[in-house]
């Protein structure tokens, strides 16, 4: 069972810088959702060290750890070459960045940052506000910075249809997948526009 989307689209990703900000909340249905997002990214092209992951604890921090992780990237490819990361301006603890040494680690603003979070309506009693002024504050911060923020946060009634649409089912779909196309292809037109 797929969803009702669009036609994957692959463009070349070869030369984007990709950040990923995700929620640890709901953990289980992040993780492939996460994998199934840099799996995209890397069958486009993006490079390992290309891609930044940071974690917060959950949704509500999505808007400011995105905003603020461009924001660090601007700073440092405006000092490119005095060492240091996104991450590290972030205080990012993520293996991710963990792993990346520091001559191979990419500068540069991002081209697009992908924001992965589950809201789960029955276990947030303030799912609605959480939801709305999730989605409110990451398209903010995108129209704010101009750089695409892909919008991978789940909004379900219960963790059945989490599990469904983290593929996590047989026969379902992981829209980390698409969450990680989407972010190529916004990438590649932002340079194109800029
Ligand atoms: C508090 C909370 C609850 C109840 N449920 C979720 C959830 O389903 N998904 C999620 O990503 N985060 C949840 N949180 C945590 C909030 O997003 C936030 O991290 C805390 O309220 C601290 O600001």
């Amino acid at each position: 069972m797929h969803n009702k989307g669009p036609a994957p689209q692959l463009h070349d990703g070869s030369n984007l810088r990709i950040g990923i900000v995700h929620a640890r909340w709901n953990n289980t249905i992040i993780e492939p959702l996460l994998a199934g997002a840099k799996a995209k990214l890397k069958e486009c092209g993006v490079k390992d060290s290309n891609i930044v992951v940071q974690t917060v604890p959950g949704s509500w921090e999505l808007p400011i750890a995105v905003q603020r992780l461009y924001a660090a990237s601007q700073v440092q490819s405006a000092s490119a070459g005095s060492g240091g990361s996104a991450g590290d301006l972030l205080g990012s603890s993520t293996t991710d960045l963990a792993s990346l040494p520091s001559a191979s680690s990419s500068k540069g603003p991002f081209d697009a940052i992908i924001a992965i979070g589950v809201l789960i309506k029955g276990e947030t009693m303030h799912f609605e506000y959480i939801a709305g002024s999730v989605s409110d504050g990451l398209m903010r911060v995108s129209l704010d910075t101009g750089v695409p923020v892909i919008f991978g946060v789940l909004t379900v009634l219960n963790e059945e249809q989490a599990k469904v649409r983290a593929g996590l089912i047989v026969g379902s779909h992981n829209h980390g997948e698409d969450w990680g196309l989407a972010a190529v292809e916004m990438g590649v037109k932002r340079k194109a526009w800029a």
